[in-house]
């Protein structure tokens, strides 16, 4: 690698900061069943120690996201604890994630309920992650919504669209100048035939009807298998709506797997459209790049720090695309030429100037491997076995 190689790399890894998800780090599992970790945190703090440790030994990793009823039990008035927990553990509090999905009343849906005053309640709820958001001094309010319908003809469609709209536009209303409403979409899961946001066209028309503080999140595991998401990430780009990202890989639906573990090209290939775009744009687009994974197999620690270490080696081979002669060679139908741009950066190992980058900021080269000898995973695996064995009902 020479040294303007190099160079992009550092350049790219400076800029470069992906948010932990506070439920990475608890007990999680399927609709079939649960399989405790005894080292799983049990508490919001034990969430925040956790991040801590990813962030000590990546450096990346400043803040973590947070789900409003995982995270927050007593809603508003956690804030207080949440900041004691951010000053313990070196980590701060990142995007709020209101939950309107859980509750009993959200049966028939959340903003798109045909009862006012569910979607009145959902309103409330996001108004208070609004509040929450404010009081942490986070930017991001990140909704994702389960709203949709089993069976053919059981839901008005457009009506629906309108209530979400409505809503939306109420919740924009209670925006701090400065915080943001991100809007994920999901094709399906958990209703069946339709989803009222389900794909980026639908989160893209909310997004623009509900205020110009409202952008669309992309979460890479809410697409058909066959879609190309890039191409998505360059047209939400150009329409000044991109938001921020859930990163995850998955193989056949919403897996939530360790992102880069199935197809890193295609992280590779997002992060190069967003390359590309700062190149021709010259600055730096305002995306939020944050996980949204959930590991019921591999130790969440050990699985988080593989993400984080995956995602810097992914963002650092996009940066080695040669941009100005990308953008010749596509003008001049160079097909082979310009796909090879792209080949070669894939394929060079940035590994070597990863570690040149971790050495000038005191991090460790291997961060697994320092995890791993930290003593950390034996330390809460004794604290908290004993609460774990009991604790198995919960989601977070
Ligand atoms: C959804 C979606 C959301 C996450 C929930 C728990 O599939 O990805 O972002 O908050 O799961
Ligand atoms: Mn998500
Ligand atoms: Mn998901």
């Amino acid at each position: 690698m020479d040294a303007r190689q190099s160079e992009k790399i550092f350049k790219a890894l400076e800029s470069f900061r992906i948010e932990l998800p506070s439920w990475g780090f608890a007990n999680t599992g399927t609709r079939f069943g649960k399989f405790i970790q005894p080292a799983a945190a049990t508490t919001t703090e034990e969430k925040f120690a956790d991040a801590g440790q990813v962030h000590l030994l990546t450096g990346v990793c400043p803040t973590v996201a947070l789900h409003v009823l995982w995270d927050c039990p007593d809603g508003v008035r956690s804030t207080d604890d949440i900041k004691k927990f951010a000053d313990r553990y070196g980590v701060l509090p990142g995007s709020i994630n209101p939950n309107l999905f859980q509750d009993q009343e959200y049966k028939f849906g959340s903003f798109g309920n045909p009862d006012h005053a569910i979607r009145q309640r959902a309103l409330r709820h996001t108004k208070d992650s609004i509040e929450i958001a404010r009081r942490l001094h986070s930017r991001d309010i990140s909704l994702w919504f389960a709203d949709g319908s089993n069976y053919p003809g059981t839901a008005n469609i457009r009506q629906r669209k309108l209530w979400f709209t409505e809503v939306l536009k109420e919740s924009h209303v209670a925006l701090s100048p400065g915080q943001r409403l991100l809007v994920e979409y999901k094709p399906f899961e958990p209703a069946f035939y339709h989803t009222d946001i389900a794909d980026w066209g639908m989160s893209l028309l909310l997004s623009r009807a509900a205020g110009p503080q409202a952008k669309v999140l992309v979460d890479t595991g809410h697409h058909y298998a066959a879609q190309n998401i890039e191409q998505i990430v360059a047209w939400l780009l150009s329409e000044n709506m991109l938001g921020g990202f859930h990163f995850n890989d998955r193989r056949y639906a919403d897996d939530d797997l360790t992102l880069g573990s199935i197809d890193p090209y295609q992280v590779f290939r997002i992060f190069h459209e967003i390359h590309y775009f700062e190149w021709e744009n010259g600055n730096r687009a305002d995306i939020a790049y944050m996980v949204d994974q959930s590991h019921n197999l591999k130790g969440k620690i050990e699985e988080t720090i593989q993400t984080v270490t995956m995602a810097q080696q992914l963002f650092a081979k996009s940066a080695l695309v040669d941009h100005e002669e990308l953008s010749h060679s596509q003008n001049r139908c160079n097909l082979v030429g310009s796909e090879s741009l792209l080949q070669d950066a894939f394929n060079t190992d940035v590994r070597p100037a990863i570690q040149e980058w971790c050495d000038s900021k005191g991090l460790p080269r291997d961060p697994l491997k320092a995890f791993l000898g930290s003593g950390y995973l034996e330390r809460i695996t004794k604290e908290r076995a004993a609460r774990n064995s009991q604790n198995v009902s919960s989601y977070a």
